[in-house]
């Protein structure tokens, strides 16, 4: 009878859902001691942890308060089933919101564990604009066993603002394509992050990378870790001693604090240098420090250096042996297998990535508008969206293979938007593993593999994902690497475009108006022949901020001729 009735006044939907207002403005911090203009919410850097229980509905109102710059929000790894339109990516799935403009997100979060949220528009959440996105669920594996739950989040971190440093990267001046070199690495956007423990109790710790380019080494010391989620997926329990976590990869650990602790212990997330073009010119602390904290002892242990941790972190443990708790099969058969094949080249002076020979380069209608008001006889043709969107087309249901084949010699961390995947397959590195690629034919498969939604690719490796088609929409695929973004190491995924079932929300359109931003057509705005491409972006723009970065030209390992990455 109460129940009815609170139903009746809707007090029961009122419980599942939460509308955030948010005034995104510029404010002044110093996480690292250094003083600098961040992107912060409701006046406050760094941005809060949103946090949701899965089935709820979240609506998020931003209001552009910048002043000078776009923005958008992507919400990293929820998959927005079957409703594309709030992924975020501007130029994809929506136009960037202008400065005074106002944008509603609205989904429902159907899957729980640790997301994050940040800007998806031109490089700009290394700014300060990202934050973990945390989905609570009643029935975790680890419910009732814990004494309390921690968010930890690891970055890179620089003085200088995104458009300086990605106008200095984009430039003929830098044509081998050295990124930026971050000017220090945090934990928790600050110094000195604390966690309490009780003696004996076990914790749950979240831990994200939301930072713009390095991998970090995460190591407790004298504690093991037991993962048990990663990117949102629960996983077995698996103990290890360190885990290695690249830009936008999410894991979760129990830990269980020692009953006859007489001291505190020293969190250290170790930065990999080695993804550095020069790892000398890296002049901050490699370790970030936190500790956990005994008792009420608060005197902080002594940080451990990267000759400390090295016993630690060697030999790296290989995320693919860690299996889903879902137990989820192999997918197969397969039905369309697609070749990444990702390079570096000089084009226009520029150090660009291309996918299959093409650099990204963003086209003059979103890619999910193209996709909405194409006739339905092209919706699933390529052309339409424009070569150098590098347009993907899968069939509704199909199991679809990504082959990733690195032809650089670093490694990368792919991200694809709208799924979780599983691994398939993964090389050890070398150019293609010294000539072998994959074959799917004799790959010796994982009945269980791995599941997430980035997933590292080593140096001259390759790295095979598969997903199924069930998520009809527009899903970017691409490095996590905000420099590599900008290089253009993105591809678009359009994914049974012909099964599409959603309209574009008003205001979402309106933002485009205002810019004189088309909302339909092809991705040269074409909207009555939409076979026709004349005017699509195929130039690579040519920034070029000139003698600044030529007198700090860097000398790197070449491959190719080309640079390193
Ligand atoms: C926008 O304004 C902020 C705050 O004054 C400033 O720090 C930033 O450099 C500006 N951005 C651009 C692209 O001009
Ligand atoms: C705490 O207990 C463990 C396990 O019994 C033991 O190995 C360790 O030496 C003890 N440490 C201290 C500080 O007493
Ligand atoms: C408190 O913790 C510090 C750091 O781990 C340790 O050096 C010190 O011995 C501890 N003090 C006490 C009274 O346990
Ligand atoms: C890429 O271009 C090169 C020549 O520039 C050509 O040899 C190669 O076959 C092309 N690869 C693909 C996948 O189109
Ligand atoms: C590739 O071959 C080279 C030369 O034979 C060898 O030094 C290297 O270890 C090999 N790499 C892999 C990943 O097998
Ligand atoms: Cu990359």
């Amino acid at each position: 009878m109460l129940r009815s009735l609170f139903l009746s006044l809707g007090l029961a939907r009122l419980a599942l859902c939460a509308t955030h207002n948010w005034d995104v403005t510029w404010v002044n911090a110093a996480p690292d001691g250094f003083n600098r203009p961040v992107i912060g919410i409701n006046g406050k850097w760094p941005p809060p942890t949103l946090e949701a229980t899965v089935g709820e509905e979240l609506t998020v109102v931003v209001h552009n308060k910048l002043g000078n710059e776009t923005t958008s929000v992507h919400w990293h790894g929820l998959r927005h089933f079957q409703k594309g339109t709030m992924d975020g990516p501007a130029g994809v799935t929506q136009c960037p919101i202008p400065p005074g403009g106002k944008f509603t997100y609205q989904f429902t979060v159907d899957e729980p564990g640790t997301y994050w949220y940040h800007a998806h528009n031109g490089g700009q959440y290394p700014d300060g604009f990202r934050a973990p996105l945390i989905v609570k669920d009643k029935a975790a594996p680890w419910a009732g066993k814990v004494e309390a739950e921690y968010t930890i989040t690891l970055s890179d971190w620089y003085h200088e603002q995104m458009p300086t440093l990605l106008k200095n990267f984009q430039s003929t001046a830098n044509p081998i394509g050295a990124e930026p070199i971050p000017d220090s690495v945090l934990i928790n956007d600050g110094k000195d992050a604390t966690y309490p423990v009780k003696a004996g109790k076990t914790y749950l710790f979240r831990v994200l990378n939301i930072g713009a380019f390095p991998s970090f080494f995460f190591n407790v010391a004298e504690h093991e870790m037991q993962i048990v989620e990663m990117d949102g997926e629960y996983t077995e329990p698996t103990p290890v001693k360190t885990f290695y976590i690249g830009a936008g990869m999410r894991y979760s650990f129990l830990l269980t604090a020692k009953t006859n602790a007489t001291k505190n212990f020293d969190i250290s997330a170790l930065v990999d240098t080695s993804m550095f073009s020069v790892p000398a010119n890296f002049k901050g602390n490699p370790v970030a420090h936190a500790s956990l904290q005994y008792g009420s002892n608060t005197t902080a242990p002594v940080g451990r250096t990267p000759a400390d941790l090295l016993p630690a972190i060697l030999p790296p443990y290989d995320d693919a042996t860690i299996k889903p708790l879902s137990g989820e099969k192999l997918l197969g058969p397969v039905n369309q297998q697609v070749e990444i094949n990702f390079d570096l080249a000089t084009i226009n002076g520029l150090s660009r990535a291309r996918i299959n020979n093409i650099t990204y380069l963003q086209q003059k209608v979103p890619t999910l508008y193209t996709a909405l008001t194409a006739p339905d006889h092209l919706k699933m043709n390529p052309k339409i969206y424009g070569v150098n969107s590098n347009p993907i087309p899968v069939k509704y249901g199909d199991v679809v293979e990504l082959v990733i084949n690195n032809f650089t010699p670093g490694g990368h961390p792919w991200h694809l938007h709208g799924h979780k995947f599983q691994t398939v397959a993964r090389s050890l590195g070398g150019v293609l593993n010294n000539g072998t690629r994959y074959n799917s034919a004799t790959a010796p498969l994982p009945p269980v593999p791995m599941k997430r939604d980035v997933v590292g690719v080593r140096g001259g490796g390759y790295t095979v994902i598969r997903f199924k088609a069930d998520n009809p929409g527009v899903q970017l695929l691409h490095c996590h690497i905000e420099w590599h973004v900008a290089a253009g190491l993105t591809a678009t995924i359009i994914e049974a475009a012909d099964k599409l079932d959603f309209k574009i929300p008003h205001d979402h359109l309106e933002v485009c108006k205002k810019q004189g931003i088309l909302t339909s057509g092809n991705a040269a705005g074409n909207s009555r022949n939409f076979e026709d491409l004349t005017g699509a972006n195929i130039d690579i723009p040519t920034s070029d901020m000139g003698a600044i970065f030529r007198k700090r030209r860097r000398v790197r390992r070449q491959i190719e001729g080309d640079g390193k990455w």
